[in-house]
């Protein structure tokens, strides 16, 4: 099964998931938000049961022990589905898709279900379509770097069979260990080396899709450049399932740099934050592969929460701010030099009180776990409130005084951290319990705080459904009508993850 995330922490996650958050306990999402209404699909009956079994075999279509497929990594929401479909091939997931269409049954594709805004489970009844099982590597151009394959392939295998070669995947995150490259192109997830090598509208060449009517969508290219007309693949990219299936992905792999080093700084104040990030641009400039920020409260909460075996020990406790830079390059000497000569002026000019350099491969893995583990040692509280956005930086740290001000003590924990690099703030207050007086201290008015601020309400882990109320904070009108244009264009019929991205028509 999937939910191992971080596979160095199963225990912790053991732990997470037996307590009080275990899948029976977790409230029906049709509970929880009674204002969802299920859409007039069909139900699904023993004679379509039988049809997937002859389509897949009896094997790939599972009808018990569905909880994990359910409920989310965050045990925040649980839907009710009844069938779980594993197809291994894009003419597999095409025979699903045209049944479902002509029977009206809803589907929800799922990948790692890593997803964190309650996009990758059912709501209701709909069917899971995993993509687990299409996890082939199809081809590596080593001129290129161009890799195609298929979209249950997991980020973290994925890049391990680049580094044989000598390449890397564009992008990495906490997830790495579960998600699914189709899941990674569905969110158009951001990760920690956004910041060097780009986001997934830049990288993936080309994918292959199915559509809700079953038709494949071959946008398949590796080439770089290509300008014929539309370019369809972008409509696929961050559209969480609602358009269609993505079953293949070509993508850009950079060459694997030839040495990483990393820092952890203690840093004063989020001024000062502010200062060494200006500060690392200009001393590390090229060979800048990750900038990372964390505040007191979320590595408390990664030194505090996480037991046993997958404890994790902080080597500068104490301080009031953090940042992990990363440097990625082709000559040790050249590289290390740098980041000395970084971490020596920055201590000099005192925006840095602290740091650790790291330059083996396993003093990295391991300071990379401060940060890295938050989200996991968050779920330990109970249920964790999440906010992804993207603030202009002079605004950044703002808003999480002003929840731990708002919110007082009806939560345990307010924390921020997140991509600093990319503008992008993962705001995430914890309780022991869901409760729906802290969400309406905390939405709207978060949004239309970011919105103010011309930030993003949602800036790498999408919509899905706990968001899509709100996209007006970020888009348009006239957006929102031309998207759910195409949204009926492509899904006439709206049975792909009903319920998520936009917003119920009134
Ligand atoms: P799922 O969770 O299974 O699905 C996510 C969405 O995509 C759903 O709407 C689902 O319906 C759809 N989907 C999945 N596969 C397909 C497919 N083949 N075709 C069509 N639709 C599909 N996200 C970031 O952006 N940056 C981070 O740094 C980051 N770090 C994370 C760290 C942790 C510890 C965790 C738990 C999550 C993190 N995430 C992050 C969120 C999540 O991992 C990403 O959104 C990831 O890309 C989801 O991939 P998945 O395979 O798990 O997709
Ligand atoms: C990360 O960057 C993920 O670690 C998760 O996007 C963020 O836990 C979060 O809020
Ligand atoms: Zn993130």
């Amino acid at each position: 099964m999937q939910h191992t995330v971080l596979k160095s922490c199963r225990q912790c996650l053991a732990r997470i998931h037996t307590s009080a958050t275990s899948f029976g306990n977790v409230e029906l999402t049709s509970k929880r938000y009674p204002h969802l209404r299920r859409g007039r699909f069909s139900q699904l009956t023993s004679d379509d049961v039988t049809h997937f079994r002859q389509l897949l075999g009896p094997d790939r279509v599972l009808t018990e022990d569905l909880d994990g497929y359910n409920t989310d990594w965050m045990r925040s929401v649980r839907g009710a589905s009844q069938l779980v479909l594993r197809p291994r091939s894009t003419a597999e997931v095409s025979a699903v898709l045209r049944h479902c269409s002509e029977r009206r049954l809803a589907v929800c594709p799922q990948g790692g279900n890593t997803g964190l805004v309650g996009g990758s489970t059912p709501v209701f009844d709909e069917i899971v379509l995993s993509t687990s099982l299409m996890n082939k590597i199809i081809a590596l151009d080593t001129n290129s770097g161009a890799l195609t394959c298929e979209a249950g392939c997991v980020l973290e295998a994925t890049d391990a069979y680049l580094a044989d070669h000598g390449f890397m995947m564009p992008l990495d995150l906490g997830a790495k260990g579960s998600c699914q490259i189709g899941g990674n192109v569905s969110t158009n997830a951001g990760g920690l080396r956004l910041v060097r090598y780009g986001g997934l509208h830049g990288s993936v060449l080309g994918l292959e899709a199915v559509m809700a009517d079953g038709q494949v969508l071959d946008c398949m290219s590796t080439m770089k450049k290509d300008n014929t007309g539309y370019d369809l693949k972008h409509l696929l990219i961050g559209s969480e399932g609602t358009l269609g299936v993505v079953t293949k992905v070509a993508i850009s792999c950079p060459r694997r740099p030839n040495c990483v080093n990393l820092v952890l700084l203690a840093v004063k104040s989020f001024e000062d934050v502010l200062a060494t990030y200006r500060f690392a641009q200009t001393q590390l400039g090229e060979i800048l592969s990750s900038i990372e920020f964390m505040d007191a409260a979320s590595q408390e909460c990664v030194s505090n929460n996480l037991q046993g075996g997958c404890r994790v020990t902080h080597p500068l406790p104490g301080h009031p701010f953090y940042m992990v830079i990363e440097t990625a390059g082709s000559r040790d000497t050249h590289d290390e030099e740098k980041l000395s000569l970084f971490l020596e002026e920055g201590m000099q000019r005192e925006l840095v009180i602290d740091g650790v350099l790291a330059t083996d491969t396993s003093q990295i893995k391991s300071l990379w776990q401060l940060r890295e583990r938050i989200a996991e040692a968050l779920l330990v509280d109970g249920y964790n409130y999440k906010y992804d956005i993207s603030l202009p930086l002079h605004a950044f740290y703002d808003i999480v005084t002003e929840m731990r001000q708002t919110l007082g003590d009806s939560i345990v924990t307010c924390c921020g951290y997140g991509h600093i690099g990319d503008g992008n703030l993962h705001l995430n207050m914890t309780s022991r319990e869901f409760d729906g007086d802290v969400l309406a201290r905390i939405e709207p008015s978060l949004y239309r705080w970011t919105a103010e601020r011309g930030g993003s309400i949602s800036a790498e882990h999408g919509l899905g459904l706990k968001k899509r109320d709100y996209i007006g904070y970020s888009k348009s009108p006239g957006a929102v009508v031309l998207m759910r244009q195409l949204k009926r264009m492509m899904d006439p019929h709206g049975i792909l993850n009903p319920h998520k991205v936009l917003p119920e028509e009134s």
